[in-house]
């Protein structure tokens, strides 16, 4: 089968440019954010931490997935420590909340959003990752939460979202004992979706990505929005927001055109891909 003809990542202009800690670039519908602080292991500064949630909170109209990768031989390697030192007790909640507020808006944002790992996904870099709807990760990558050893707790939403895809006994054991998953260790665990051979990562999240732009964007919100928050209701509850949020979403004009195009027959079947 041969695939559409896709257009090449192109740098983006305009506010998304100007973010220097970020490299910006878009190919038709997917863009892709490269965390571009590879002299740090691309540590999470307040400044980079600010540029991933304006990045969020402004993609352009046209986006409907993104891809978050890291630049150098690391994803990323957490918090920058540098700048841990000295805070007061309410600037370190603020600090925690800020960070809540930037991944909250790639988890709760508008697009779908991949992570491509390698090399170190530890402290806040697992946090970013999770907060990420699907993980895609290379031979190289590994996984620690090294908060355990360095005094401190994780503050950018790894308890609320580590536990949800490993358990919490394994996340307990990251932190208490600082074990370092490797990726195959951490596809076994549920923290990757996808392994692939090292350097492919990207064009796999790629490929990814431009399924997930295909899709309707209600069905992109139902899953996005609606499914993690029927996990958290009670059974009763849920299955009352699913029958809400199943009905909303078969009833917009794209559900109708695309589920007369596959009566017609002019709509993909179900296959396994190899
Ligand atoms: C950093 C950071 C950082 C590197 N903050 N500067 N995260 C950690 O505890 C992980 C700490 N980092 C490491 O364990 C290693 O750096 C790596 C395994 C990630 C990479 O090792 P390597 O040998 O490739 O690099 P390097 O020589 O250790 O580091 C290169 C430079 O990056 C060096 O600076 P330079 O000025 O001496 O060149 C490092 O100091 C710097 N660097 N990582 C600051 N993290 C919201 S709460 C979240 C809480 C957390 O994330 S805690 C986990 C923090």
């Amino acid at each position: 089968m041969t695939s559409a003809p896709t257009t090449p990542f192109q740098p983006t202009t305009g506010l998304l440019a100007s973010l220097d800690l970020l490299q910006v670039s878009q190919a038709d519908a997917v863009l892709h954010l490269r965390l571009n602080r590879p002299a740090k292991r691309n540590a999470i500064s307040d400044a980079l931490i600010g540029q991933i949630h304006t990045a969020f909170l402004n993609l352009p109209a046209d986006v409907r997935a993104v891809v978050v990768s890291g630049a150098g031989d690391h994803f990323c390697a957490g918090l920058d420590l540098s700048e841990l030192v000295e805070r007061d007790i309410h600037a370190a909640v603020l600090h925690s909340r800020g960070w809540h507020a930037a991944f909250d808006a790639v988890q709760y944002g508008r697009v779908p959003v991949v992570s491509v790992l390698h090399g170190a996904v530890v402290g806040g870099g697992l946090e970013l990752a999770a907060s990420c709807h699907i993980r895609v990760a290379e031979p190289s990558a590994y996984f620690g939460l090294p908060e355990g050893q360095r005094g401190i707790f994780v503050g950018g939403g790894g308890s609320v979202r580590i536990p949800r895809l490993m358990g919490t006994a394994r996340m307990t054991d990251m932190m208490l004992t600082g074990r370092v998953f490797d990726a195959q260790e951490g596809e076994r665990a549920g923290l990757v979706q996808y392994l692939v051979n090292e350097g492919e990562g990207l064009a796999k999240g790629i490929a990814l990505a431009r399924k997930m732009a295909g899709n309707s964007p209600m069905t992109a919100f139902a899953v996005m929005h609606a499914l993690p928050r029927i996990v958290e209701q009670s059974p009763a509850e849920g299955l009352f927001t699913e029958s809400l949020m199943a009905a909303v979403a078969s009833s917009t004009p794209e559900a109708q055109v695309r589920l007369k195009a596959f009566l017609e027959g002019r709509a993909g079947k179900v296959v396994k891909e190899s």
